[in-house]
């Protein structure tokens, strides 16, 4: 199953909508077929490993991340390609929300005679694919929020000046964070003024750049910033109000010209996008697993909303002071049980910097 696992996690930032998984065939105690779920979501990690074990199923075990799909799609339903393979046992560790399974691809192995095992590596399973199970359950995906700060929690001089705060070792981490990630989200404040690429830049790996999203209600990103001037080569997603009164027009359209889509979203009571109806929209075209890149405000918005799954933080040995710019801007904590509370997971050094990797509490 750890196999599997591995396997499935190849395919996290690049297989949305689907759920990342993995396929372990095995036979006399050796490897008969391996398979993961492929670029798009299709095919399914079961056609890749049950294509390459060939004869080599009949009898099998097979160890699988998430339980097979019971619906047709492209093809038959992994549950039937199991039985007509027929594999000997199967071993599950969770079931598939998704609710044109949910329960049945477990059903239909245990009808047609083999024997289902559910519940090995559970938790890892879940943790794995909590941006699809948080898709399908709440219609948003899972939020991480990256930081990389000073150790005093500030991402800016007073001047706002941030490159760079943390070494080389955790930029190119904060990289691989991309790549296991749909879609990255600024706000237009740091879109503006750090004119990011938000792409994927270690070797190799410029293909798994996620989707490119910024939460701009003003349409302020100039048109020649690298998210609009690069939106053909790597998509960019920019989030604004519906358009009041035919204003604007002519802008809307040369963002579109350049091949940037616009998501529209209702302002909240204060004026800002909302951000709870922007993160349904990302859920409703398929995004399961966003990474947030800031800025501040951003930052703040959602930990207030209660809307942060998991933080990953940077910390840079300097010291800013106070008149640097916070990481999170204010959002009116005056008793410490109110501020949003995350348990720790795992720390990391990163170079001369440290990364630390939380979870909310709810
Ligand atoms: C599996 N193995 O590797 C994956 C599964 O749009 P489709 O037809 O590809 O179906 C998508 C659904 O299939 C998705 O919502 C989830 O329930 C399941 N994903 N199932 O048996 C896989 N990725
Ligand atoms: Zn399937």
């Amino acid at each position: 199953m750890r196999a599997a696992l591995a396997l499935a996690r190849r395919g996290l930032g690049v297989v949305w909508p689907n759920p990342a998984v993995g396929c372990v065939l095995v036979r006399d105690a050796r490897v008969v077929g391996r398979g993961w779920t492929q670029p798009g979501g299709r095919p399914h990690a079961e056609t890749e490993a049950l294509g390459r074990a060939g004869d080599k199923a009949t009898g099998a075990t097979a160890y699988i991340s998430l339980e097979p799909c019971a619906h047709h799609g492209e093809t038959l339903p992994c549950a039937d390609a199991l039985v007509a393979a027929g594999i000997a046992r199967a071993v599950i560790p969770l079931s598939d929300p998704d609710p044109r399974t949910d329960g049945g691809g477990i059903r239909r192995l245990i009808a047609a005679g083999i024997d289902t095992d559910v519940g090995t590596c559970e938790a890892e399973a879940a943790e794995l694919n909590a941006g699809f199970i948080r898709r399908m359950r709440d219609g948003r995906p899972q939020v991480t929020l990256k930081l990389a700060t000073s150790l005093d929690g500030r991402i800016a001089t007073r001047s706002g000046q941030s490159q760079w705060v943390t070494g080389e070792v955790a930029r190119g981490m904060a990289h691989g964070l991309r790549a296991s990630h749909d879609a990255v989200l600024v706000g237009t404040g740091t879109a503006v003024h750090d004119d990011p690429e938000l792409t994927c830049r270690l070797p190799g790996l410029f293909d798994r750049s996620p989707v490119r999203v910024v939460v701009d209600r003003r349409l302020r990103l100039p048109l020649t910033h690298r998210l609009v001037s690069g939106a053909r080569e790597v998509p960019t997603w920019l989030v604004t109000f519906p358009p009041r009164s035919g204003d604007a027009r002519e802008r809307r359209q040369a963002y579109r010209t350049c091949g940037v889509e616009l998501i529209e979203v209702a302002p909240d009571a204060d004026e800002n996008v909302d951000l709870a109806a922007t993160l349904q929209a990302l859920g409703a075209r398929g995004i399961t697993r966003l990474l947030v890149e800031g800025g501040g405000h951003i930052a703040a918005a959602l930990l207030a909303l209660g809307l942060v799954d998991a933080l990953v933080w940077f910390h840079a040995p300097r010291v800013i002071g106070g008149d640097g710019i916070p990481a999170a801007a204010g959002f009116g904590v005056d008793r410490v049980v109110n501020a949003p509370e995350f348990s720790l997971v795992s720390t990391q050094r990163a170079g001369n910097d440290i990364m630390e990797y939380y979870l909310a509490v709810r």
